[in-house]
């Protein structure tokens, strides 16, 4: 592990004397001068392809940067991940979701655990009790199959498993119907519970610790709800739990035989592969599940033994640092132009956020440059009729991942041309601009006067030289999906390794746990607060008031 600061590598110095240079290239010119610049820098892995050529980069700057990745241990760091060792130090645990998609012959064993003997045998568990709920042998209190299933969970424990049912919408069960309730605010379990029937509902509570506040208040309401209908007998064919904490699953009244279990070495982030994706599972079925597993092995693989120059996760994570670190971009935007894949930048915003919103590193110092860009976006072609003008002319430079999937899922003919030609006309925008020349020329063409020309030139001039990649799959299935997924993971961690801290740790989001805990007990008694702010103080008097 490097103890040098990352500011202080030979690498990072090069790669800043180099950025000087590349502050004057324009896109523009990197491709009339490399004719071959897309078959260049294009990977394919996985059934994925990364065209990051519309980057500003050259050979030069892919050398420095993998000079970087080398300098900083990526590959041994890389191995150490998957060996098991316990590389989230600051928990004192291993980082394993890799394990949780490798194939029953894998030979790992981590604190005397045989870890894909545990694995398997719950795959194996959730395979059968999926097949039941989907053929309709296993069937509610009335005798009625399943027709609706409620996962709540939230954080890791919910936006996996949304995410993922979402995308693979066209390979669900045509009878069972998805809802995901997350939020503690009551409209979201209510907006669910709207549209179900006690009969044939199958909850999911999903959680880890089976602690968390949010899941275990909607887990009660929900039971409470269920038990207006029926009785204390039939809650086990009503509910099921997916954690880690059986003492709480007992506790909360679920019998530890409808308990799907994982372990402490699988974060919460990077938890749908184990039985946190056990609605996954559900909608899509077992077989489909073990696609998207495979998918995301196929990365995995990838990623441990491809040479660091062609290695697709490796690379997507290199630009990232080159224009955050380099260029500055303080957010990524994320443009999948499928509409299933709607929930992947919030996806992708926990995975990388939430992974790399540090800036301590691992021996305990600040760091000294940037770390994670905020991640957002959304869906095109509706970005591009929202907040793409920022994209093509605001101040700030934000690079923009485009996901392109080859074939639809779908029988609606014209659609999918339409926004795949979308999809690549913007990433051709954002590189090229439009020059004065080119305006000034289609402005003449209207007859336009000279001054209101001039008037109106800057306005409608684009500088471009704006950086994209373009991930483009054939279709979007299991498979794919699990490969895209995992690309992102790899990445994630890869920057993790060359920023120098714990991707694995999240002290936010525990805080965020506690913090509300002294204000809850506030509203709930009768006096008024005194020990916070005034502002503070008196939204908590209104809150009371509201609530009696
Ligand atoms: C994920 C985070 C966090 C977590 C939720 C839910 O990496 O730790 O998002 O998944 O707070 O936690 P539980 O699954 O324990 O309810």
């Amino acid at each position: 592990m490097p103890s040098t600061a990352l500011t202080a590598t030979a690498a990072f110095q090069a790669l800043t004397t180099h950025h000087r240079e590349a502050l004057s290239w324009h896109m523009r010119d990197l491709f009339a001068t490399q004719q071959d610049r897309f078959e260049r820098l294009s990977v394919s892995a996985a059934g994925l392809l990364l065209d990051y050529s519309k980057n500003r980069i050259n050979d030069t700057t892919l050398e420095l940067l993998l000079a970087l990745a080398r300098e900083r241990g990526v590959e041994p760091q890389r191995d150490a991940m998957f060996a098991g060792d316990k590389i989230n130090f600051t928990e004192h645990r291993a980082v394993l979701h890799t394990a949780l998609r490798a194939p029953r012959d894998l030979r790992l064993e981590v604190d005397g655990q045989h870890i894909a003997a545990d694995v398997h045998a719950v795959l194996d568990r959730i395979a059968s009790f999926v097949e039941r709920v989907r053929d309709g042998n296993w069937v509610g209190r009335t005798g009625k199959p399943i027709t609706d299933i409620v996962n709540i969970g939230i954080g890791g424990s919910h936006l996996g498993p949304q995410m993922a049912s979402t995308a693979l919408r066209s390979f669900s069960h045509p009878r069972l119907n998805m809802h995901f309730v997350s939020n503690v605010d009551g409209h979201d379990l209510d907006a669910a519970l709207a549209k179900v029937d006690p009969e044939t509902t199958l909850f999911i509570v999903a959680s880890k610790t089976f602690t968390t506040q949010e899941t275990m208040m909607n887990a009660q309401s929900a039971r409470n709800w269920f038990l207006q209908h029926a009785t204390e007998a039939d809650l086990p064919r009503h509910f099921v739990a997916v954690s880690t904490n059986s003492e709480g699953v007992r506790a909360f009244g679920i019998d530890t035989d409808n308990m799907f279990p994982f372990w402490d070495w699988v974060g919460g982030r990077y938890s749908v592969w184990s039985s946190i994706g056990l609605s996954v599972a559900l909608a899509i079925g077992a077989k489909n599940f073990g696609e998207l597993l495979a998918g995301a092995h196929a990365m995995d693989e990838h990623f441990l033994h491809a040479p660091l120059a062609t290695n697709m996760p490796v690379i997507l994570a290199l630009i990232g640092i080159w224009n955050r670190n380099f260029f500055n971009s303080e957010s990524l935007s994320i443009a999948p132009y499928h509409h299933d894949l709607r929930f992947f930048p919030a996806y992708l915003q926990q995975l990388e956020m939430e992974s790399n919103g540090k800036r301590i590193t691992r021996d305990g110092s600040p760091i000294k440059v940037a770390t994670c860009p905020f991640i957002w976006g959304d869906v095109g072609t509706n970005g591009q009729h929202a907040f793409f003008q920022l994209l093509h002319q605001g101040a700030d430079i934000t690079p923009i991942d485009f996901i392109a999937v080859l074939k639809p899922g779908h029988n609606l003919p014209g659609h999918h041309a339409v926004l795949l030609a979308n999809c690549f006309a913007q990433s051709e925008a954002f590189m090229r601009g439009k020059q004065a020349e080119e305006v000034r020329a289609d402005l003449s063409k209207e007859g336009m006067s000279q001054q209101e020309l001039e008037a109106l030139l800057p306005h409608k001039t684009f500088n471009g030289n704006r950086p994209s990649n373009t991930i483009v799959m054939e279709a979007l299935t299991p498979a794919s999906l699990g490969a895209l997924i995992a690309l992102y993971e790899h990445k994630t961690f890869v920057q993790g390794v060359i920023w120098g801290i714990n991707s694995f740790d999240q002290w936010g989001v525990e805080l965020g746990k506690v913090l509300a805990k002294t204000i809850q007990s506030e509203l709930s008694g009768t006096s008024v607060p005194e020990r916070h702010d005034a502002s503070t103080n008196a939204l908590i008097a209104l809150a009371k008031q509201a609530l009696g």
